[in-house]
């Protein structure tokens, strides 16, 4: 049962923040960001594997690991979260959409202007040089999980291609932490989906919005967010969750 103010706040919102973490991916078949460390990754911890330190120790067990999430997304189809948030752009005034994920899947559902906190899987560039290469990656070459893959060489200087994703301990691109913030600032309500909250300073966006007097409303599958004046949970899968609150919202 949806709250009906929320549905009230939704209808009357000028602005609405939409704000993703792996979890909007998941029912595309896509490991969520803890899940991507399962299988022949678990006994890696993410903070330890997704570091520049860790590429520079090992970068083909690195690479490998990024191009068989690459190959899990290019063999993925958006799924109804993604197309209800790009249908959500219709029935709101001014919709933003931040995503903490590495994918590509809201573009390829139609939504434009998407803001990358974390960079993209599809945007590798030189490690040395930060060039990036000419001609997008084909295919990975060996798509099972837990292959090592050396990296590809920078045509420019030789050096190694790394993936365009932000690495622990490395910063978020600015201009799209300025944009995620302004957002939060001003939006009417943030609906934050799939995402556990843990890594900063992407989780600070909904923490912002709500501080700035916007409903905030979590889709996940756990009981997440703070349970304060203002904010709800919808407790379950967003492909499921997110088209029904929209159906609730505007459907005529
Ligand atoms: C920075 C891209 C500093 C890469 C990611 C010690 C040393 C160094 C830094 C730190 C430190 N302690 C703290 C920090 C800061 C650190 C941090 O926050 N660490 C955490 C672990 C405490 N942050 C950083 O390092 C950041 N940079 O601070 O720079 C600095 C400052 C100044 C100058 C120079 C440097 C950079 C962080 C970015 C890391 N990169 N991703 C890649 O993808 O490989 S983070 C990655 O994990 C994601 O992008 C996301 O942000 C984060 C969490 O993932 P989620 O998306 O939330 O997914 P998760 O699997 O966790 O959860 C899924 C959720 O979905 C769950 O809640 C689940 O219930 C739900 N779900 C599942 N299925 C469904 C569902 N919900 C609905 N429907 C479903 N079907
Ligand atoms: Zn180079």
């Amino acid at each position: 049962m949806i709250p009906a103010p929320l549905i009230t706040a939704l209808r009357e919102a000028r602005h609405v923040l939409v704000f993703t973490g792996a979890g909007v991916s998941a029912e595309s078949g896509i490991a969520t960001f803890r899940d991507a460390l399962t299988g022949l990754w678990e006994r890696f911890d993410p903070a330890a594997l997704a570091t520049a330190d860790a590429f520079r120790r090992d970068p083909a067990l690195v690479w490998g690991w990024y191009e068989w999430r690459r190959m899990q997304v290019l063999q993925a189809q958006p799924n109804p979260a993604h197309q209800a948030i790009a249908a959500l752009a219709q029935h709101v005034a001014k919709l933003t959409l931040v995503t903490q994920n590495v994918d590509d899947l809201h573009e390829r559902a139609g939504s434009r202007e998407v803001i990358h906190l974390h960079g993209s899987l599809h945007q590798p560039r030189c490690f040395a040089c930060a060039r990036t290469p000419g001609e997008p990656l084909g295919m990975p070459d060996e798509p099972e999980g837990g292959r090592r893959l050396e990296p590809p060489h920078c045509l420019h200087c030789g050096g190694k291609l790394r993936p365009g994703v932000v690495w622990f301990g490395e910063s978020l691109p600015t201009q799209a932490l300025n944009a995620a913030f302004d957002a939060a600032a001003e939006c009417d309500v943030l609906i934050s989906i799939g995402t556990s909250g843990v890594v900063y300073p992407a989780a600070e966006v909904p923490e912002r919005a709500w501080r700035a007097g916007a409903v905030l409303v979590h889709i996940n599958l756990q009981p997440v967010g703070n349970h304060a004046e203002r904010e709800y949970l919808l407790r379950g899968a967003a492909a499921e969750q997110l088209p029904a609150l929209l159906h609730a919202a505007f459907a005529d």
